[in-house]
């Protein structure tokens, strides 16, 4: 064998080994954080489902790669050839592949996003259950807002935090967002969620948490050189330890509320629409 095709097979060979270790790697590693959302498992079904077909298919093609360096290959009395893939038959596999890939993969993905977008996640909860906040994203801080005792926001019993969020667990939780200045992307990892705080415009999220505890939450959308500062603690109480906490902060939120101070007093009507 010549040592020019001995070099191109250990180059093919040392690529299939790459993407095989790469993909190993990245099926051995792949851990998202805990989900304590009532229907954060949909988002998860849709990121495994895709995984694992992803993964098939790459598998197979990694497969057929390793076959055809073996089966193919320049050894003493058989030489390697150069083949364009363009007879009928290698466009009808390719082709059979692509299609493959699009109905299961791609079609599966548009039909089950559309169902849970328009039944689950775009259906905002109403009632007196609901937890309203109100959350202003500006650089470089998540502000949060809750309409305390009157129920009515931008009053002197609001409760209002920085890069601290609290919810009760078991309550659908409805957040408005609205942002001062650039397009910042409110993000939940817990709860598999993120929303885009979008200047001149409202958006809105709600979701419902299962477990207690200290969880994060961040800007997932870059906005600035402060754009990492906007990490906060976000925090799920039991209810009555929910109620505890806003009590014990509309004390403060009474003695520090200026009327006259427009800047601290960022809320909105939650009824309007901006
Ligand atoms: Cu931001």
């Amino acid at each position: 064998m010549s040592s020019e095709n001995r070099q191109s097979n250990v180059l093919a060979w040392s690529l299939l080994v790459v993407l095989g270790g790469g993909l190993l790697t990245v099926l051995l590693s792949y851990s998202p954080p805990v989900d304590i959302s009532v229907e954060g498992h949909r988002i998860d079904e849709a990121f495994g489902y895709t995984t694992r077909l992803i993964t098939i298919y790459f598998a197979i093609v990694l497969f057929v790669m390793g076959y055809c360096l073996v089966r193919f290959r320049a050894r003493p009395g058989h030489s390697a050839e150069y083949i364009e893939g363009n007879q009928p038959r290698h466009l009808l596999m390719t082709g059979a592949l692509a299609a493959s890939v699009f109905m299961l993969i791609d079609m599966r993905l548009i039909a089950t996003s559309a169902h849970d977008a328009s039944e689950i996640f775009w259906k905002f909860p109403t009632g007196k259950d609901v937890v309203k906040i109100q959350v202003l994203g500006q650089q470089f801080e998540w502000h949060f807002r809750y309409a305390g005792p009157d129920a009515k926001f931008n009053t002197a019993d609001d409760v209002e935090t920085t890069a601290l969020l609290h919810v009760p667990k078991g309550k659908p939780i409805l957040m408005q967002l609205r942002s001062k200045d650039v397009i910042h992307s409110l993000f939940l990892p817990n709860v598999r969620l993120k929303q885009d705080a979008i200047p001149g415009r409202q958006t809105q999220l709600w979701f419902q948490a299962t477990a207690p505890g200290d969880y994060e939450l961040a800007c997932a959308e870059l906005c600035g050189l402060g754009h990492y500062k906007m990490r906060g603690q976000f925090i799920v109480d039991e209810p009555a330890d929910f109620e505890a906490w806003i009590a014990a902060q509309l004390k403060d939120a009474e003695e520090e509320y200026d009327a006259d101070d427009k800047s601290a007093n960022w809320g909105w009507d939650w009824e309007a629409r901006n």
